[in-house]
């Protein structure tokens, strides 16, 4: 894998690039969608590429792992082959969705002890296992496993596990240099910063995470329910210590500020299931700002979504008909509105790109800002 910087901002910390993956190249900054099972949720990996533009698009080891499971995956030939996307894809390592989602789970030294939440069925995740799993899945970039602390967490309870994240992560990285990938084409691994809201914490484990020099870095940890204006302060902190040569990864986030605001900071991917679960709520996401359709508003509101940012669903579909599909529980009111907000987001990307290079980054950045978060 290869970074190349091409662009940066002058009054931000805002920089464009190149991330070559063995799947084919990914601008930078980028919003990956979240393919939590594989897919992203009702959505045609021919709309992914010619409406959306996708360049990468997220799974989940803890859902794959699950159903259809590895000896289904490794049959298929890896994950591309299974869902027909050959462009890179990310799995996040678990060391989120096992805290969020399964019913009953033990963190010891060793891993964490879980409890299925499809069929209640006991596993045991380790740092181990999880990189020899996602070695099986086959993905082009691949997570460290750690542990995501909850907001608020006190101070003793972050430092604890941000030391045993710590000593995952040196597990993660001995197997997997000692591994190779199944399919021919190289995988990275991705370290993870933790530490909570704790400054020391923070600086501290982004020197931890630094010191290993890979291929790229991840921040955790954050967006779990702390104010803004916390998330950016560590976001800034720990950008500030990450290797600047290399691709900085803000995961579960966000809302569109909260992207713009990560760019400013050095972010360059982030992620987040909020385009597409939104979308099935109704909840879209506009170059004008927030429409929640369902509101008698847009009845007879014959407008297309979105003209401002091109693609078919945003351009050809009207407010008025997707509030009606949506309102009637119709199938392709989730389809149209989820191809709709991810449109949004990757050209919200793509501008920010842009206007990196023309170097106006940070005053188009404030004035968007603000527009995105008005609610229409
Ligand atoms: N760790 C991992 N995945 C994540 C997070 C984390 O801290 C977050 C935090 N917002 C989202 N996804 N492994």
């Amino acid at each position: 894998m290869e970074f190349k910087i091409t662009g940066k901002d002058s009054n931000s910390s805002a920089r464009a690039g190149i991330l070559k993956t063995d799947h084919g190249e990914i601008p930078t900054p980028i919003f990956m969608p979240v393919g939590t099972a594989g897919t992203v949720k009702a959505v045609h990996q021919r709309e992914l590429e010619d409406d959306i533009q996708a360049k990468i698009i997220l799974g989940n080891t803890y859902h794959l792992y699950l159903r259809p499971g590895l000896d289904v995956l490794e049959n298929a030939g890896g994950i591309h082959k299974f869902n027909g996307w050959e462009k890179p894809i990310l799995t996040d390592s678990g060391g989120y969705q096992v805290y969020s989602l399964s019913n009953t789970r033990k963190i010891k030294e060793e891993g964490v002890e879980f409890r299925s939440h499809i069929d209640g069925s006991k596993h045991f995740f380790t740092p181990e296992n999880v990189m020899d799993i996602q070695r099986t899945i086959g993905a082009d970039i691949i997570m460290a496993f750690d542990e995501c602390t909850p907001y608020p967490c006190d101070y003793d309870y972050a430092k604890k596990s941000m030391h045993m994240t710590h000593r995952w992560l040196k597990r993660c990285i001995k197997r997997v240099d000692e591994t190779n990938g199944k399919y021919g084409y190289s995988q990275s691994l991705f370290p993870i910063v933790q530490g909570s809201v704790y400054e020391d914490l923070r600086k501290q484990s982004a020197e931890e995470i630094a010191s290993h020099e890979r291929e790229g870095n991840a921040i955790g940890g954050l967006s779990v329910g702390e104010p803004h204006e916390m998330m950016y302060d560590m976001t800034e902190l720990v950008c500030e210590i990450l290797p600047e040569d290399k691709p900085r990864y803000l995961m579960g986030v966000g809302t569109p500020a909260n992207i713009l605001e990560g760019i400013a900071r050095g972010v360059d991917m982030f992620d987040c299931v909020m385009p597409t679960r939104n979308a099935r709520h109704g909840i879209l996401f506009t170059s004008e700002g927030v429409i929640n359709i369902k509101n008698k508003k847009w009845q007879k509101d014959f407008s297309p979504i979105d003209p401002e940012i091109g693609g078919y669903a945003s351009t050809f579909y009207t407010k008025a008909y997707l509030r009606h599909l949506i309102h009637t529980n119709e199938i392709l009111g989730a389809q149209i509105a989820s191809v709709h907000n991810l449109t949004f987001y990757l050209w919200l990307v793509n501008q920010a790109r842009e206007h990196i290079i023309a170097g106006d980054f940070n005053s188009w950045k404030n004035e968007m800002a603000l527009k995105l978060s008005e609610r229409l």
